[in-house]
């Protein structure tokens, strides 16, 4: 009998959204507003600090440092993060460095989730916490966001997108270990605002659930709204993770600098897992890091701060966006926070009529079908959902701000053209 090679924790994970869009973005040579990277350089100290890490002779930062995090950046990240969970972080215990978001991540899901155990997703959600909860042996519960649009004839927004707190409540068994959380959202660009963080608190302290909560967007929160992490309301501290990456604060996704935070009974148990698989990022790259979050902790909150500054400029970006995809008929929802924003895209159906195949959900279709004909990349929103769901969203597609306004332009360029060419009906 043929031995079987694939272990059996990979049935069904194989298929990734960022490994099949990247590359058709780039074999259609798109103008990118796909995946969520910026296309400007990272604050020059940060890179200068890196530069200087790596080059110094005398330095032994092209060497391992710590497993669980290189001193001055777990140092940086306790008295940065301190105050605004409202806990005296032991740098040593209540910090966890791992590669990107995605390693601290992958930590946490396979530390917690244990096979059989069951995993609460919001939907829609950054695709790899299915596929980190499957590998673990866990089992995933999604509960929607569901669109209420406002009827005060504001434009619609991700905020509209809310919870049904009775619906999740009723999703949760004796077998419910874990509540995964994304504020702000990836892809709605959702912030969950306090009051509806707080009811979904006493729900994990009810029935006692571990959290998740990924914050990777945490400073890029809009029109003066505020960030607020879950881990500091009330019996949550020791009951979540949080965490965050590097590539979204200091606009430096190819560092893969990422972090989780929490009380040490649980984040004892992420470090045997980042001992036991990647054991150490790299050094230099923790090193800017570090001196990237000394230099902002002196200016925090002022109108020099790196957060403020991006916050602000893309702001300024997303407005355009939303603009610019208003005029070609696209119906944006106002992103409130991260760097991404949906639009629907029902108008477009007659002139780009959807598959035969009644399984590739349309939205998915319409991203390759632009890509290959107007070289515009942006990414279907059905991906942010678990499969028997992904028909039900089908209409939007995201698109990513976090661009130089010359891509933004040449976007909006596309955009024009196609919509004075196109034969359907335009914005109102
Ligand atoms: N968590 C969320 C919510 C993320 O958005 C990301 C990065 N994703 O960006 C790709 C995209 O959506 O276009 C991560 C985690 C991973 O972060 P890191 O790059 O630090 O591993």
């Amino acid at each position: 009998m043929a031995r079987r090679i694939q272990a059996r924790r990979l049935e069904g994970v194989d298929k990734n959204i960022w490994v099949e869009f990247v590359s058709l973005a780039a074999q259609y040579k798109t103008v990118n507003l796909g995946q969520g990277f910026p296309d400007f350089s990272p604050p020059s100290y940060a890179t200068e600090a890196f530069s200087k890490a790596i080059t110094d002779e005398h330095s032994l930062l092209n060497q391992y440092t710590r497993a669980f995090g290189h001193p001055p950046l777990v140092k940086a990240l306790a008295q940065m993060f301190g105050p605004l969970f409202g806990q005296e972080l032991n740098p040593l215990t209540n910090v966890l460095v791992s590669v990107g978001a995605y390693g601290a991540l992958f930590c946490a899901f396979q530390a917690l989730v244990d096979e059989g155990d069951e995993v609460i997703i919001i939907e829609p959600f950054f695709d790899c916490y299915e596929p980190m909860t499957l590998m673990a042996g866990g089992q995933c519960v999604y509960v929607p966001l569901r669109p209420k649009p406002a009827d005060d004839g504001r434009p619609p927004s991700s905020n509209d997108w809310r919870l049904d707190l009775a619906e999740l409540e009723a999703k949760i068994t004796k077998k419910t270990k874990v509540l995964v959380l994304n504020t702000p959202n990836n892809p709605l660009g959702k912030v969950f605002d306090k009051e509806e963080l707080e009811e979904i608190s006493h729900i994990c302290v009810k029935h006692d659930l571990l959290c998740i909560s990924d914050e990777v967007y945490e400073w890029l929160v809009y029109d003066g709204k505020q960030h607020v992490r879950i881990a500091s309301l009330p019996g949550m501290w020791d009951r979540t993770i949080t965490v965050g990456s590097a590539g979204k604060t200091f606009s430096a996704t190819g560092w893969k600098v990422g972090w989780a935070f929490g009380p040490d009974c649980l984040l004892k148990h992420l470090r045997v897992v980042h001992q036991n698989s990647v054991y150490h990022c790299a050094t230099g790259a923790q090193e800017a890091v570090a001196q990237g979050f000394q230099k902002e902790l002196e200016r925090l909150g002022q109108p020099d701060c790196y957060f403020v500054q991006l916050r602000d400029e893309l702001q300024k970006k997303r407005d355009w966006l939303y603009h610019c995809l208003t005029e070609v008929g696209m119906k944006p929802m106002m992103s409130q926070g991260s760097y991404f924003m949906i639009a629907d895209i029902s108008r477009f159906k007659s002139e780009v009529p959807p598959p035969t195949d009644d399984n590739i959900p349309y939205d998915n279709y319409f991203t390759k079908w632009m890509m290959k004909h107007k070289q515009l990349a942006s990414i279907p929103v059905s991906a942010f959902y678990s499969t028997p769901h992904k028909k039900q969203f089908e209409n939007y597609i995201r698109f990513c701000f976090v661009k130089e306004d010359a891509t933004l332009k040449a976007a909006e360029k596309i955009l024009k053209k196609w919509s004075s060419e196109s034969t359907g009906p335009k914005a109102q």
